[in-house]
């Protein structure tokens, strides 16, 4: 492979930690977070998995799928200690490493040629022995198939995907597992009796476009298994944001807030793993005629909790005071930065 990347992510990562801790949650269905009325689950182990809990469920499910399991709070700061070991294992096979979040990164690893498998065992084997965690990696000759890769046989897994593997490894799977076509998108593509990559496949360029908008170009090539994007180590985080295409368009307000609360606790979990804040908060629609409208407010101080991410959208939604229906709601933040004291002290 001219480009060899390898992905990789930490299996049930806060889970596997508090396991690592304490010897006697291993083998146990444990989740993280959750706790408290309101409280929504952060991760779980794989026992717990079995019972249908995952991230993001309401805590209160999760006891009612699960009433045996261990639920702990999240210890945020035990988390980032062992993110920045195993980051620092990372570094000492290559500086070409790309955070995409606290448990997951990109590697190129090109420079060891035909070394490069012997070099990927050897970083799973050591994260294993010196941290006591298991990872899954995957291997391949771009981004896109190298995360597909890693996803493959998860937890504890190891997958390469090489150019003569392709495409027959992607036609057979479900549209939902390429990046960037969401469980929404999933549906439509159903109605039409697209289920599989191979589906896709038979669509052109200009159809592709038509369907997914902006998107549809990246898809079309990497279904194709191109994919040119580079990894990026200082990649900046230019905004962080989550929309959502609704089932069906609607105009209450109270629905729409709902949808933003979801966002906001997405969004200040995204910023709090890497220390960040933020100072600019952003809501967009798109009506049911498909114009698209965004309102945003830059703060004097900046922001990392969800509550005040969500008290600034709603507010900003209601701001908008909405004529029509809408088809879909989206918040982000931006102006980012990595110090709170840095941007209070532009003021
Ligand atoms: P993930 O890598 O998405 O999940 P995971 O490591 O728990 O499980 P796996 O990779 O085996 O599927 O996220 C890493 C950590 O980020 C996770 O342990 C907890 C945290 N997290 C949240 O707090 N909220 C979320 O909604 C998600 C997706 C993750
Ligand atoms: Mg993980």
């Amino acid at each position: 492979m001219e480009k060899i990347i390898l992905h990789l992510d930490v299996d049930a990562f806060f889970a596997s930690v508090e396991q690592l801790d304490n010897p006697e949650l291993r083998g146990k269905p444990v989740i993280v977070g959750g706790i408290g009325e309101r409280g929504v689950v952060a991760t779980c182990s794989y026992e717990a998995r079995k019972y249908g809990i995952h991230s993001a469920m309401p805590g209160f499910l999760a006891r009612q799928k699960c009433s045996q399991a261990v639920f702990l709070p999240v210890r945020m700061k035990r988390y980032k200690d062992v993110s920045n070991d195993i980051f620092r294992l990372l570094n000492r096979y290559t500086d070409k490493i790309e955070a995409l979040s606290i448990d997951e990164a990109f590697l190129d690893i090109s420079g060891y040629e035909d070394k490069y498998l012997s070099v990927a065992r050897t970083i799973k084997e050591n994260i294993k022995k010196q941290m006591g965690l298991t990872v899954s990696i995957g291997i391949s000759y771009n981004k896109f198939l190298a995360k597909m890769a890693s996803d493959w046989e998860k937890p504890d897994g190891f997958k390469v995907i090489t150019e003569d593997m392709m495409p027959d490894i992607i036609l057979p799977l479900p549209v939902g597992q390429v990046y960037g076509i969401g469980s929404k998108t999933v549906s439509k593509l159903n109605e039409l009796g697209v289920y599989r990559v191979e589906d896709l496949m038979r669509w052109p360029l200009e159809y592709m476009v038509n369907f997914f908008g902006k998107q549809g170009e990246d898809i079309y090539h990497l279904i194709r298994g191109i994919d040119a994007r580079e990894v990026e180590p200082e990649k900046e985080m230019k905004s962080i944001g989550r929309e959502i295409t609704l089932d069906k368009d609607t105009d209450d307000i109270q629905e729409l807030t709902e949808y933003l609360k979801g966002f906001s606790y997405h969004i200040s979990y995204a910023l709090r793993v890497k220390d960040l804040y933020a100072k600019t908060v952003t809501v967009k629609i798109k009506t049911d005629r498909f114009a698209q409208h965004t309102k945003s407010r830059t703060l004097s101080r900046p922001i990392d909790k969800s509550k005040d991410i969500y008290k600034e959208g709603a507010l900003l939604l209601k701001e908008m005071q909405l004529k029509e229906k809408i088809r879909l709601i989206g918040l982000s933040v931006s102006n980012i930065s990595e110090d709170y004291y840095e941007q209070m002290s532009l003021f």
